[in-house]
C-alpha cells in the first residue's frame, strides 16, 4: 500500500505514534509518505519505503495568520498524484482531518478517489476541538472521514459525548515496539544521575497544565522524606518556570533535575525506578506505556484512558486526580523493598506487552483495507 501520514512532527504522543506507525508499516513493505511542516522528531532515517514531504507556508504580509491548512491540502493533492498514494491517514483532527477532507474533494474533482482514516488522539477532542470556535469543523471532519479511530475506549466515549458523531469509531490503542525498545539501550548508566542507594523517579511530558507537574513534585516531596531518591523531569513547556520555583520553595533543588526536551528518553527510563503521571486528562498516556515497556512501574491519576494502560495494582497504581497523598502512599508501597520493586517492574513489562507494535499495527492495516474496499465500491 502507498500511505500518506499527516501528523504533528514535534515532541508529543500523537506525532510519536504516527511516526512509529509509519516506520512499522514501512518495515512490512508498505510505502509511507510523511507529509508535515517539519521532519518528525523520531524519523531519523529516510529509506526506500519512507519519504518525507515538507509543507511550506510562504509568509505573506497581507495575512495576519498564514494558511497552513490550505498549504497542507494542496501538498496532499500534489503528493497523491505524484506518488500514486492510495490512502491518507491523518493523526489529530485539528486541522489535519479538515485539510485531508479538502484534499479528498479536490482529488475527487479529478476522478481520484482516496479514503481518509482519521485517528483521534485526545486533546483534539477533549481540550481544543471541543471549543465552540472549532467544534463544527471537527464534527464535520470526523463525520466525513472514511474510518475513524481513537486511541482508547475512554476517548471514544468522550468523542461520542462531546460531538454529534454519525460514524463508527474503532478503538486502536497506542503501541510500542517493545523488543526494539528493550535492545536499544545496552547499559543503564544510572551512576550519572544518582548515588547507588538512591531511587530514581521520573516524569516525562510537555509540562502543560493538563499534566499537573506540580503534583509530581508534591508526590516526590513525600517520597524523598522516607526514601533516598532523585526526581528527573524530562520535557519542556509553559509550566517549567513555575515548577522550578516550586522545587526551590520546597528546598528540593539538590534532588530534582529538569532535563528539558530529550531524544534519550529510553536511556533515562532504563535507570528509572518509578514513573509519575498525575494528569488532569489523558486519552491514553503514551508516556506511561513507554515507562512500563522499559520496566518502570507507574503512579498515575485515573483520568481518561489511563486505567486502560496502567493496570491498578499490577503495572503500578491509579489515584484520583490531585490526590498526591494517595499517589505518594502508592509510590512508597512499590519502593518498599528491592523485591517488591522488582516484582512491579516485571509486571509493568508484562502489561505493556499487550500494546506491542506487532499486535496493534495489523489492526490499522485491516482498517486501511476496509477503507480501500469501501471507497472502490
Ligand atoms: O499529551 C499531550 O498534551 C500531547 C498529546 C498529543 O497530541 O500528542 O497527547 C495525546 O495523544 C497521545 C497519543 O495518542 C496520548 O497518549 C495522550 O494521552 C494524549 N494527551 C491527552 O489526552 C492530554
Amino acid at each position: 500500500m502507498k500511505i500518506a501520514i499527516v501528523c504533528y512532527p514535534t515532541f508529543g504522543g500523537s506525532g510519536v505514534v504516527a511516526t512509529e506507525l509509519g516506520l512499522a508499516l514501512a518495515e512490512k513493505g508498505h510505502e509511507v509518505h510523511f507529509i508535515t511542516y517539519r521532519q518528525p522528531v523520531r524519523l531519523e532515517l529516510l529509506s526506500k519505503n519512507i519519504h518525507f514531504h515538507q509543507v511550506d507556508v510562504p509568509e505573506y504580509p497581507l495575512f495576519h495568520f498564514q494558511p497552513y491548512e490550505l498549504a497542507l491540502s494542496s501538498k496532499l493533492v500534489d503528493m497523491v498524484k505524484l506518488h500514486q498514494i492510495e490512502l491518507l491517514h491523518v493523526h489529530y483532527a485539528i486541522p489535519h482531518a479538515y485539510a485531508g477532507y479538502m484534499a479528498k474533494q479536490m482529488l475527487a474533482a479529478e476522478s481520484i478517489q482516496i479514503p481518509m482514516v482519521t485517528t483521534l488522539h485526545g486533546t483534539d477532542i477533549t481540550l481544543v476541538g471541543n471549543h465552540p470556535f472549532y467544534k463544527p469543523a471537527v464534527t464535520f471532519s470526523i463525520n466525513n472521514s472514511d474510518i475513524v479511530t481513537s486511541v482508547s475506549q475512554s476517548l471514544k466515549e468522550d468523542t461520542l459525548n462531546l460531538f454529534d458523531i454519525q460514524k463508527e469509531i474503532y478503538v486502536v490503542p497506542n503501541f510500542i515496539d517493545i523488543p526494539k525498545k528493550v535492545s536499544s539501550v545496552s547499559k543503564c548508566q544510572r551512576e550519572f544521575m544518582a548515588k547507588e542507594d538512591e531511587k530514581i523517579i521520573t516524569h516525562v511530558s510537555n509540562l502543560r497544565p493538563v499534566k499537573r507537574v506540580p503534583d509530581v513534585i508534591e508526590v516526590f516531596k513525600r517520597i524523598q522524606e522516607k526514601i533516598a531518591s532523585k526526581l528527573i523531569i524530562v520535557g519542556d513547556g509553559p509550566d517549567r518556570e513555575h515548577c522550578e520555583a516550586l522545587v526551590s520553595k520546597l528546598n528540593l533543588n539538590e534532588k530534582v533535575v529538569f532535563l528539558g526536551n530529550s531524544n534519550e528518553v529510553d536511556k533515562i527510563l532504563c535507570f528509572s525506578d518509578l514513573f509519575i503521571l498525575p494528569s488532569q486528562k489523558e486519552s491514553f498516556g503514551l508516556a506511561a506505556l513507554e515507562a512500563m515497556a522499559s520496566g518502570v512501574p507507574v503512579i498515575s491519576s485515573n483520568a481518561g484512558g489511563l486505567p486502560e494502560v496502567n493496570i491498578d495494582g499490577e503495572s503500578g497504581f491509579l489515584s484520583p486526580v490531585g490526590d498526591v497523598e494517595s499517589m505518594a502512599k502508592n509510590a512508597l508501597k512499590i519502593l518498599a523493598s528491592e523485591e517488591t520493586l522488582n516484582s512491579y517492574k516485571k509486571r509493568a513489562i508484562e502489561v505493556a506487552m499487550k500494546f506491542d507494535t506487532h499486535k496493534i499495527v495489523p489492526q490499522y492495516v485491516a482498517l486501511y483495507e476496509k477503507a480501500l474496499t469501501e471507497v472502490s465500491k
